[in-house]
């Protein structure tokens, strides 16, 4: 099976909500190179049937992300605007395989970060708007178990997001510390701070701006960037109702 047609069975799958086997398994020598481009070919494959490009993420940020899905590697991937879920809105379980929510810290910038040699204070230069925001995430494998390779190829498992109103600009000399909870059907089941993103997770945007740059892209104003899962990501199902609750905002929404 060559790059163009596993990008086909992933885009597919993820339509169709039926997951597959690991390309990992499928085609033992598939790099990180394929993976790469078959992430790119996806998103081409995505964009000629009218979707749009919402922004970019960060994943495996955080050492509870890595342990998670024993992947201990950030990796890249694209949200794409049709994925986009209303601030306390519903979650729609029929386009979805075994979704997962996890709380991240979101990025908007004011002028476009371009690398090689980004730095953290060219990101904090460029900051519009920092944001609580959490994303779903959806593996397109059977299982929800995947190698390095398999899960860039399958664009980082994106599949949702939530961004919140509160800018935290004004208070991003907090931001590493402020303390998030989640709650599945008003029990908490996970607590963190953004901290655990890298330490800080600006440094997660200075790093995918740097990495876009070995493919000759740049971050765009105004785009999203999500940082990484803060937390483990906590699986949910039709009925559940899951709140992502920062001091100054609570981010939720019902599986319908
Ligand atoms: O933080 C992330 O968005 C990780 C995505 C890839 C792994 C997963 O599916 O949880
Ligand atoms: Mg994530």
């Amino acid at each position: 099976m060559n790059n163009q047609a596993i990008a086909e069975l992933l885009r597919n799958a993820m339509l169709n909500r039926t997951p597959v086997t690991q390309i990992s398994k499928i085609r033992p020598e598939f790099s990180l190179s394929d993976a790469n481009e078959v992430q790119e070919i996806g998103f081409n494959l995505a964009q000629a049937q009218g979707e749009k490009l919402a922004g970019y993420k960060m994943g495996l940020t955080s050492k509870a992300k890595q342990r998670d899905v024993n992947v201990f590697e950030p990796i890249r991937g694209y949200m794409l605007a049709s994925t986009e879920i209303p601030k306390n809105g519903i979650v729609k379980m029929n386009s979805r395989i075994h979704p997962r929510v996890e709380p991240e810290v979101a990025v908007v910038l004011k002028e476009e970060l371009r690398g090689p040699g980004v730095t953290l204070r060219d990101v904090v230069r460029s900051i519009e708007g920092i944001y609580p925001a959490l994303e779903i995430v959806d593996s397109r494998y059977e299982g929800f178990i995947f190698k390095l390779e398999d899960v860039i190829a399958d664009n980082t498992s994106a599949a949702g997001f939530m961004v919140g109103r509160v800018n935290l600009l004004p208070q991003i000399d907090e931001l590493n510390l402020m303390g998030i909870t989640v709650r599945k059907n008003g029990a908490i089941v996970e607590t963190g701070a953004p901290a655990a993103v890298l330490g800080d997770p600006l440094l997660s945007v200075m790093s995918l701006a740097n990495s876009l740059a070995e493919e000759a892209k740049s971050i765009p104003a105004g785009l999203v960037v999500l940082t990484g899962g803060i937390t483990q990501s906590v699986s949910f199902v039709k009925g559940d109702k899951i709140e992502v609750e920062w001091p100054q905002e609570i981010l939720s929404f019902i599986a319908e």
